[in-house]
């Protein structure tokens, strides 16, 4: 038997394993609360990690649309992500002592603020 062969056929037998390893890239859109430019350079630099490809908030919607690769990423650790930096998330609330430290440009809670 042909080694190139028996190379190339275990290549391919191989290669959607390692496809699977290295995950598939996604992209989801979710709420992220936010009220200006600086949220939108906060948001989008929590988000700027390993298999983040893309990353962009839209200050109209209070959304954000990411790329990633899943696995190892998901919605979830993304959401958690943005949150902890200080920002609600569809699903989890910023902790209030990281609310707290944001300037008041843009604390997206308080509504006699919001512009
Ligand atoms: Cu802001």
């Amino acid at each position: 038997m042909n080694p190139l062969l028996v190379m190339c056929g275990l290549f391919f037998l191989l290669s959607p394993g390692v496809l699977r390893a290295e995950g598939e890239v996604q992209e989801a859109t979710f709420k992220v609360a936010g009220k200006c430019g600086m949220c939108k350079t906060r948001i989008e630099k929590a988000l700027k990690i390993e298999g983040v490809t893309s990353a962009q908030w839209d200050k109209r919607t209070t959304r954000v649309t990411v790329s990633f690769q899943s696995p190892p990423l998901t919605v979830d650790s993304l959401q958690r992500r943005v949150a902890a930096a200080g920002h609600d998330t569809g699903k989890y609330a910023a902790p209030d002592s990281v609310y707290a430290g944001l300037p008041a440009c843009c604390r997206y809670r308080d509504k006699s603020t919001r512009h």
